[in-house]
């Protein structure tokens, strides 16, 4: 087994004048659909309201939709949203990607609403801000036991936009970090992006850290320094 370690630092610097008592920058949170057989990657995400979660489409013909803990495989009957199916060539990622703002921290489930080949029943499932207990491996569970999955009548809930992947991005890894200014009164945030290309293929993980500390209490607010080393480990 082959590992390497890339080591990455960068420095952000933000300069702003803060009236407000709290900013928070959101975040994206890609999420591969069917990239790598039936399943979302990460199937289980933490965002803060204000973050998208993004939906990237791989081979086949996959859909995600939100759904509940009382039915799998069946839609939310409150809010929720439906990216409607999203055909892509073999070895391809689609252009289109979904993009669903998160307004709370409360629970989400989502699933992949394909009936030819069972893919909510074979476990294309996944989680936003869920409990451990309650979370991805709960979910599939009752996944498991139903028949069929339902799609909702239209798309809706979210956004379909045109977003290209990068050239060569099947070796291409994505890391996002966030900083907070450890102030009572201000929290900031910084976002690095690390990438790596793998020489060989396997198994290839990113994480990444991020440490900031700078901020003034009340009206105004000099700039964030933020620390970032991304390790990536090639197995
Ligand atoms: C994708 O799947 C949906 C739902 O099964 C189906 O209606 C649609 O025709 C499929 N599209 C293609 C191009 O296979
Ligand atoms: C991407 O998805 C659209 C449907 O949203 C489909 O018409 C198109 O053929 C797909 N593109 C690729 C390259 O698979
Ligand atoms: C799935 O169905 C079986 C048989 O009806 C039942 O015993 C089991 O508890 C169910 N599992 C879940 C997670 O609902
Ligand atoms: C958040 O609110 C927007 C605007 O109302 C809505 O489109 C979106 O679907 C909501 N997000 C979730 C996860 O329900
Ligand atoms: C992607 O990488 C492969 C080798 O891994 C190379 O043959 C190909 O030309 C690259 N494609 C692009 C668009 O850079
Ligand atoms: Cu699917």
């Amino acid at each position: 087994m082959l590992v390497n370690i890339l080591f990455l630092v960068s420095l952000a610097l933000q300069a702003s004048a803060q009236t407000q008592t709290q900013t928070t920058l959101p975040t994206t949170h890609p999420v591969s659909v069917g990239r790598e057989g039936l399943n979302f990657e990460p199937n289980s995400i933490y965002a803060k309201p204000g973050d998208i979660v993004e939906f990237r489409f791989w081979a086949r013909n996959h859909s995600v939709v939100a759904g509940t803990f009382d039915r799998a495989c069946v839609p939310a009957t409150r809010g929720g949203f439906f990216s409607g199916f999203i055909p892509t060539a073999a070895g391809a990622r689609n252009d289109t990607v979904f993009r669903v703002t998160i307004n709370s921290t409360d629970p989400i489930v989502f699933y992949c609403s394909q009936n030819t080949g069972s893919h909510c029943k074979s476990g294309m499932v996944g989680t936003i801000n869920a409990a451990e207990a309650r979370g991805v491996d709960f979910y599939k569970a009752l996944a498991a036991n139903a028949s069929t999955a339902v799609s909702p009548p239209r798309v809706f809930g979210g956004q379909l936009v045109l977003s290209p992947p990068p050239p060569n991005s099947s070796t291409t890894l994505t890391s996002t970090s966030t900083a907070s200014a450890s102030t009572s009164t201000l929290t900031a945030t910084s976002t690095a992006t690390a990438t790596g290309t793998a020489s060989r293929s396997g198994t290839a993980s990113a994480t990444a850290t991020a440490t900031a500390g700078a901020g003034a209490k009340g009206a105004s607010f000099a700039g964030v320094v933020g620390v970032v080393v991304a390790a990536l480990v090639f197995a």
